[in-house]
């Protein structure tokens, strides 16, 4: 038999939109050209009233913990956004533990991402009204509930009560950056007392407001393709000019263990803040791993000390290579990593949270860190 063969069906044409030449922001270009949030300027009051007050005490320390994801929006009237996986547990969680150990919060968390102390409770893990029992007209919490409710709500009545916690609420990147940007600065003169424990999921990528539909994106037009632009890394003005004495702890996030320690070094290298903490997305809650670096002067022998030039970093970014790096050409980089283990440091106590132990390790450092500034 013989017989044409039908041409293959053309498919319909995409809805691309027109790609507009992609820009490389860097911070400056970012803020210049990105609107911050409305409310931006009555939170940054309250946050700048709340880090007043803390200065104000000799030997408070002050962390800023950042926590939970952050959004891209695809529309300015937002239906839909891109996200990711934080349920901000790790921020939450350390938040606690801070202010057990004597410090102030600024908890700048995602929307609706856990809070210290109210974690204990979320709706899916523990749902408060299976707690609680009715005996006639009045509401009770029956034991086992009740002794563990009672430590968590007197460290939360105390922290309401001394005013040791401020929370802000960001939800999209731009948020995000905008606050981080009004936190530390605002948190710069503390100097060595200041923490910054960046736990955040921040999104690496965002949508320039100018690439955002107004109006939700119809379906009608086929199928949607998507062009972001990165995400300034704003870790080198927070460490280089925003905050230079504060004590800057970032976090690392792989889903490949063996590029954890690679890629946290290469953090310090760039940015040359105090501390990376690596950690494998499945493994999070029971292992992280300390990251930190020192100069050391070289040595004679050494072949980078008689011109060779220092090795390219491990990965590069979007504003080239940094002034710092031309600062420790003459200096050795020397590196060291402490593993945390849940199971080891806790044997026997099941119910024992790895964030407990970071907080210890972080506190100790953090103090050198002081004791080094004072010296
Ligand atoms: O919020 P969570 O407890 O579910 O996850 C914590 C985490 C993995 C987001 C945090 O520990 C972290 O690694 N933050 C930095 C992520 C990154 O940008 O690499």
């Amino acid at each position: 038999m013989t017989g044409s063969v039908d041409p293959a069906p053309v498919p319909a044409p995409a809805a691309t939109h027109t790609p507009t030449p992609q820009r490389e922001f860097t911070t400056d270009d970012y803020f210049q050209t990105q609107r911050p949030p409305a409310n931006l300027k009555e939170k940054t009051e309250v946050m700048r009233a709340w880090v007043d007050k803390w200065a104000g005490v000799e030997g408070k320390n002050v962390v800023l913990v950042t926590s939970g994801g952050t959004t891209v929006p695809l529309e300015a009237n937002t239906v839909r956004f891109l996200d990711n996986f934080s349920a901000g547990t790790r921020g939450a969680t350390s938040a606690e533990y801070f202010l057990e150990r004597g410090y102030a919060v600024l908890f700048l968390h995602r929307t609706h991402s856990l809070r210290p102390f109210s974690r204990h409770y979320s709706h899916s893990l523990n749902p408060f009204l299976d707690l609680l029992t009715i005996t006639g007209d009045s509401i009770g919490v029956a034991d086992p509930q009740a002794a563990k409710l009672l430590p968590i709500l007197r460290a939360y009545n105390k922290a309401q009560a001394e005013g040791t916690i401020l929370s802000v609420e960001f939800q999209t990147i731009n948020d995000y950056l905008w606050l981080l940007r009004a936190a530390t600065g605002i948190m710069a003169p503390l100097e060595r007392r200041g923490m910054f424990y960046l736990a955040a999921a921040v999104s690496d990528f965002f949508l320039p407001e100018d690439r955002v539909a107004e109006h939700k994106i119809q379906s009608t037009k086929g199928s949607l393709s998507l062009e972001m632009d990165q995400v300034p890394k704003v870790l080198r003005p927070l460490v280089q000019e925003w905050t230079p004495e504060g004590y800057i702890v970032s976090f690392k996030l792989e889903t490949d263990e063996d590029l954890l320690v690679p890629k946290a070094r290469a953090a310090l290298s760039r940015y040359g803040h105090q501390l990376v903490i690596g950690n494998e997305l499945h493994k999070r809650k029971h292992e992280v791993v300390f990251v930190e670096r020192k100069l050391r002067e070289k040595s004679v022998g050494d072949d980078r000390i008689r011109g060779a030039e220092t090795p390219p970093l491990a990965d590069s970014d979007a504003e080239g290579a940094p002034a710092f790096r031309r600062d420790i050409k003459k200096k050795k980089e020397v590196f060291s990593e402490t593993w945390l283990h849940l199971n080891q440091l806790a044997p026997n106590r099941p119910e024992a949270e790895i964030e407990e132990f970071i907080i210890d390790e972080l506190l100790k450092r953090h103090q050198e860190w002081i004791d080094r500034g004072a010296k």
